[in-house]
């Protein structure tokens, strides 16, 4: 039984600023997960920092939350087998510069302050991630006839 699991993306400012919101969107489709809520909206910091809690004694911390208060992003959630790890694989190394060729932050970002794209870390993230952001009626679980090409 494939291990189907729900994820929180945010697609940072510099992604909606850019007109790339597209181009990463159809990396995660074409990887076969299926957006089960999205969200164009802007975050107030207080809601930034409560997400990035566990950083608030790091160094970049302001510059963070200013950085993902600075304009709209797109929130998601994706769904799909073991959706957690495949997505974070997807999105590559949090800095850029070590990222594989391929993956979101490396075709598209350069800098850690500039990396484009959050996706949950591990299971407990991805729930309080997607509590965070959105109410249960918003996410919309569902299957596709493609799926069963995806996952056997
Ligand atoms: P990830 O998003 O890959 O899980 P975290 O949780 O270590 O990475 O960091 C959260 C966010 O904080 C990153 N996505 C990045 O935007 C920012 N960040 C992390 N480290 C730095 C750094 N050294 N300088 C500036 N920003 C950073």
């Amino acid at each position: 039984m494939a291990n189907i699991q729900q994820t929180l993306i945010i697609l940072k400012p510099d992604v909606i600023q850019r007109g790339i919101i597209g181009e990463v969107i159809t990396r995660l489709e074409k990887r076969g997960l299926r957006i089960a809520a999205m969200e164009l909206r802007q975050l107030p910091r207080e809601t930034v920092e409560q997400h990035y809690d566990e950083h608030r004694e790091r160094g970049f911390f302001n510059a963070v939350v200013s950085y993902m208060a600075s304009g709209p992003v797109v929130t998601m959630v994706v769904e799909g087998a073991d959706a957690i790890a495949q997505v974070r694989a997807t999105a590559g190394s949090t800095n850029p510069l070590e990222a594989t060729p391929g993956t979101i932050r490396h075709d598209f970002a350069m800098g850690i302050g500039r990396n484009i794209i959050h996706a949950s870390a591990n299971e407990t993230d991805a729930a309080r991630e997607v509590a965070l952001f959105f109410k249960p009626e918003q996410v919309v679980s569902y299957t596709r006839a493609i799926d069963t090409w995806i996952n056997e």
